[in-house]
């Protein structure tokens, strides 16, 4: 398959580009948004993001200064982000399940002078206005303001339906996401102008066939490159509309949107897919209007595929990306699915599978992925390092291992790194690790993935206790607890093994793989 031929303008300004294709198209009456509060066209789309974007100079906002978005799914998100992006500044689409300490780093790190944040994080964020210098403004992502804060609907007012964005190129920084990796801390990954566009084209319409007639729904959240990609490039570049859910994707939430709004594209991720599944209030196939299932961030069990498609009759297709390059690009097909595989690249993309010195491993060996296509980041915000260490030239290094199969398949074989995938969401071992040892009866912590019975992982932390202390499920809860008042709350272990010691290098660094060896 040859990939399409993607004509991208010099001068031009993504969000521009993916509200103009839908008035030409004469889409302004055309539902683009649905959330929890209501709904949203695209002229409504255009007129909200231009009021947002021209009145973020009110607020001395300039081009290519940075604007912090923290907030819940809502259509306050899509206004916020695309409004930025019309004006040139740049949005950074943050987790909002992180800790005060994330948000003060990044906040730190990416020097926004304006933050964009869901009410209920308004506590965590207030003291920074004292503590972070460069930022100089919180917006309320909601209808009402708070005390001394507007919401975003104030400001919009200051703003007017139409305005002329500055010239922007196809190469200039458009937004940041935040990767996080197995040591230090998250960072901010640089992504262009043309960079949505090409996940839309490659991706949305190449593989997953989406058009006007979509109805999409995705349980990522739009903070996340998997999510961005779903709910916002995808639909806005071929007109469909997208269900928005604030809250948390329980199965039961999820179900709930698949039956009352009907889409027709679903996009979950593997432990998701396991919870629904094993859910009691399971609808019939008959009460949903989906045609395709996506899945990424984690490898999709065989089993897991095989009995969606036992109850309800349409395929999931697995695929993988990264923050890095923004969307999927090793998938399988809406006509071609192979469980237990990643599928094969998607055209537009190119892959290479190398060992340690570089170098393609023979067919059928495990190797170090390494792609290289059009959507790519350009680099780690301030971080020099870790830039030359992932953006080799016209390769982007993954981080995942991979080996391709007798058909040709590529079949997921694993980190390079510690790195956890937990939800689809990155863990590092070594952050766990160092909350557990903050606690009075830990002395050292060793955390890696174990598999649950459904074959999809989760942390599993090896604790040498402090004397005077003993194992317990008491002690267990315990911990569990000190992880989640500390971090994000995906990343406490659930399971603890108590040994006398770690194993370790002579020079004490802890073998986690020996750890993982006693997992197989
Ligand atoms: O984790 C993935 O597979 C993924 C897919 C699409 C976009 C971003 C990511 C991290």
């Amino acid at each position: 398959q040859t990939p399409p031929e993607i004509d991208i303008p010099r001068i031009y300004n993504a969000a521009r580009d993916l509200m103009e294709r839908n008035i030409q198209a004469g889409r302004s009456d055309k539902l683009a948004y649905i959330d929890d509060n209501g709904e949203c066209t695209y002229g409504e789309l255009d007129r909200r993001s231009n009021r947002f974007g021209s009145a973020l100079a009110s607020l001395g906002l300039l081009q290519e200064q940075r604007l912090f978005l923290c907030a819940l799914d809502s259509i306050d998100w899509p206004v916020a982000f695309l409004g930025a992006i019309k004006a040139g500044v740049v949005p950074v689409a943050v987790n909002t399940l992180l800790t005060p300490k994330d948000y003060a780093y990044m906040l730190r790190d990416c020097r926004a002078k304006v933050a964009v944040i869901s009410p209920h994080l308004c506590d965590e964020f207030e003291p920074f206005l004292e503590e972070i210098p460069t930022l100089e403004a919180l917006i309320i992502a909601d209808k009402k303001g708070i005390d001394s804060h507007i919401s975003i609907h104030q400001l919009e007012e200051r703003g007017s339906d139409q305005f002329e964005s500055p010239a922007t190129t196809s190469d200039d920084p458009c937004f940041w996401l935040y990767s996080s990796g197995s040591t230090g801390a998250p960072k901010g990954t640089v992504h262009i102008h043309s960079s949505m566009i090409y996940t839309a084209e490659l991706f949305g319409r190449q593989i997953l066939k989406i058009d006007e007639n979509d109805r999409i729904f995705s349980a990522a959240k739009l903070f996340f490159a998997y999510g961005l990609g779903n709910a916002l490039s995808f639909p806005l570049a071929f007109g469909a509309t997208t269900v928005l859910m604030a809250e948390r994707p329980t199965p039961d939430a999820v179900f709930k949107r698949l039956v009352e709004h009907q889409p027709t594209v679903f996009c979950g991720v593997p432990t998701l897919y396991a919870g629904m599944l094993a859910s009691k209030e399971i609808p019939n196939k008959e009460e949903l209007a989906i045609r395709i299932g996506t899945s990424a961030g984690e490898a999709l069990p065989a089993e897991l595929q095989t009995r969606w498609r036992n109850a309800f009759g349409t395929e999931i297709i697995d695929g993988i990306g990264s923050t890095e390059m923004l969307h999927v690009y090793l998938s399988n097909r809406i006509d071609d699915v192979r469980p237990g595989t990643t599928g094969t690249p998607v055209p537009g993309y190119e892959i290479r599978l190398v060992d340690i010195d570089g170098n393609e491993v023979p067919k059928g060996e495990i190797g170090d992925l390494e792609v290289s296509g059009p959507s790519s980041a350009i680099m780690y915000w301030n971080n020099r390092g870790k830039t030359t260490a992932t953006f080799k030239g016209r390769w982007t290094h993954s981080g995942d291992k991979y080996y391709i199969n007798d058909e040709g398949s590529y079949v997921y074989a694993g980190r390079s790194d510690d790195m956890l995938k937990v939800s689809g969401i990155y863990v590092s071992p070594a952050e766990v690790e160092a909350t557990l040892i903050q606690h009075p009866a830990v002395l050292e912590a060793a955390v890696i993935g174990a598999k649950q019975e459904d074959e999809l992982i989760k942390p599993k932390a090896y604790i040498v206790l402090n004397e005077g202390f003993e194992a317990s499920d008491e002690l267990n809860a315990e911990l569990k607890d000190f992880v989640k008042s500390q971090l994000a709350p995906y990343k406490y272990p659930r399971w603890f093994v108590y040994v006398e010691e770690l194993p370790k290098t002579a020079t004490g660094k802890i073998q986690r793989f020996k750890l993982r060896q006693l997992e197989e």
